[in-house]
């Protein structure tokens, strides 16, 4: 052991142990590509932190980051890394195991994250182990070149030039293996796979949308939600990439005749076509989290009774390859609406973040009681013995999409010219229907807005409104009015657990 003057300074001891950490993600990030990508460190901490989050932290996120929820998930946690990793170099440099234990105690945490990930095996845990085992391994190193703090001469000026040298190879491993194993992953991705899939025409085609579906006001959302633009919502850090060779459907659980299908066998059945608009339970009111496809499919009800539905049974649990569940009340698919197993959407394949190769889509349900993507199971069941994801996390069973009018024009706090102004957005109620939508301005009656056409119940509505604005600041309120008559309410609610409710209303100056 050395004594205390030949100790390395603490800023080398911290600079280390930075770089001894990074060694440790390089190397797991490469392992990872030879097991499973949702093996790599941050990305089974993020995934099991995302599974342990509290649902108002979770909604906080969603909100404040919208879609770059998961970027700034994992950049929070290399931070975290890093301040770690800065204090076990520290530590190591008292005290060798002190520093080898920081990092021991990081990948043994990491590798139960990673072996409770969903579809998870004992392997998940190997990408992590072998970082942590080149992380202490590279600690040692760098701490034993690192030259003594206030040491000076020719001698520790060569010690100095080894530690940089050493500490520069640690750094090249570290970002070579990282992006090695990034490579490595990508090129196991199912874009190539996506491309190659030829959809067959639909053997009930949707009928062409009804001339004046879209309005095409400027700054309006677009009837048809085009697919780069759609909303994304799912609890995945990595896209689950699964090749259509591969993929089978499982059809079992309270059935007479479970079955299994291909993606092949799939695409030889008719196929049909549905204009519906999805919603996530988790938008605020005139949020951004619905959108509008024409999806294609195989209807799920058939592939259902083909199976034989057994009396007892009261919902559909599905699973995705990655192992999120969902559980739809068996009603909603049977009931004649047009639930599908979809393999198109908006005319392509579906996208890898919208569930290639096969998602569902149940029109009026929200999402995460509906939507699965890349599913692969459908389990037929009770409430009372399969649990799902979000359900097990107290948000509702039964989650109907609320009635709701958002206004898209004018934006908020829009300084807008006295005159004739355009009112205008979206509103849906799926499955029941858009009657109408009312406007009203600061308190005063309430107007009916124009609506444009529609080819179904099971999609949003554009409606649009021309107002004749004078000069001050304006509060403009909209509500819809379902299929049913009923009227949205105004009473305010969260999204947790059954979806938001309330008005939107937008304020504006006019000049
Ligand atoms: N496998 C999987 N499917 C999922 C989810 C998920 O987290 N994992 N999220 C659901 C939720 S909450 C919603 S709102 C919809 C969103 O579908 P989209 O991302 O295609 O818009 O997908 C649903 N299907
Ligand atoms: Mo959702």
């Amino acid at each position: 052991m050395r004594n205390e003057g030949e100790r390395p300074g603490l800023l080398i001891a911290a600079l280390a142990g930075v770089l001894a950490g990074a060694v440790a993600l390089g190397v797991a990030e490469l392992a990872a590509a030879f097991v499973r990508p949702q093996a790599a460190p941050l990305i089974a901490v993020g995934g099991a932190g995302i599974d342990l989050t509290p649902e108002w932290l979770k909604h906080f996120a969603i909100r404040a980051f919208g879609t770059h929820d998961k970027q700034v998930l994992l950049g929070g946690l290399a931070a975290g890394a890093a301040v770690f990793a800065a204090l076990f170099g520290v530590a190591g440099r008292f005290r060798r195991a002190a520093g080898a234990a920081g990092f021991a105690a990081f990948g043994l945490l990491g590798a139960v994250a990673a072996l409770t990930r969903p579809v998870a095996g004992p392997a998940d845990t190997v990408p992590v182990l072998l970082g942590m085992i080149a992380g202490i391994a590279a600690l040692f190193l760098l701490l034993s070149l690192a030259p003594a703090a206030g040491v000076r001469g020719v001698d520790s000026d060569a010690g100095r030039r080894v530690f940089l040298a050493a500490a520069g190879g640690a750094a090249a491993v570290a970002a070579s293996a990282g992006t090695l194993g990034r490579v490595l992953t990508s090129r196991r991705d199912v874009a190539a796979a996506r491309r190659a899939v030829r959809l067959p025409a639909a053997a009930k085609p949707a009928p062409p949308l009804p001339a004046g579906a879209d309005l095409r006001v400027p700054g309006l959302t677009p009837f048809v939600t085009p697919n780069k633009d759609f909303y994304r919502v799912d609890t995945n850090l990595v896209l689950p990439q699964v090749d259509p060779e591969q993929w089978t459907l499982r059809v079992h659980g309270l059935v007479d005749r479970p079955f299994e299908i291909s993606f092949a066998e799939l695409l030889r059945r008719p196929l049909e076509e549905h204009d519906i608009t999805l919603t996530c339970v988790s938008n605020e009111v005139g949020g951004p989290y619905a959108g509008q496809a024409r999806w294609l499919g195989v209807p799920l009800a058939g592939l259902l009774r083909e199976a034989g539905v057994r009396a007892g049974a009261d919902q559909v649990f599905s699973r995705s390859a990655d192992g999120f569940t969902v559980s739809t009340p068996l009603p909603a698919v049977l009931d004649g609406r047009d639930a599908l197993l979809a393999v198109g959407m908006n005319g392509e394949p579906l996208p890898v973040a919208h569930g290639f190769p096969a998602r569902l889509v149940v029109p009026g349900l929200y999402g995460y009681v509906s939507a699965t993507k890349w599913v692969v199971d459908l389990k037929v069941s009770r409430f009372a013995d399969d649990r799902a994801y979000w359900t097990r996390r107290d948000w509702a069973d039964h989650a109907p999409i609320k009635t709701m009018a958002r206004i898209d024009l004018p934006k908020a706090f829009a300084n807008i010219k006295a005159g004739r102004v355009p009112i205008a957005g979206v509103a849906w109620a799926q499955h029941r229907g858009i009657d109408a939508v009312e406007v009203r301005v600061d308190d005063g009656p309430w107007r009916r807005a124009r609506l444009a056409p529609v080819p179904n119940t099971d999609t949003w509505r554009q409606w649009f409104l021309e107002w004749d604005a004078a000069p001050g600041n304006h509060r403009i309120e909209a509500r819809a009015i379902d299929g049913t008559g009923a009227v949205q309410t105004s009473q305010r609610a969260e999204p947790f657990p059954s979806g938001a409710s309330g008005r939107h209303s937008t304020v504006v100056t006019i000049t």
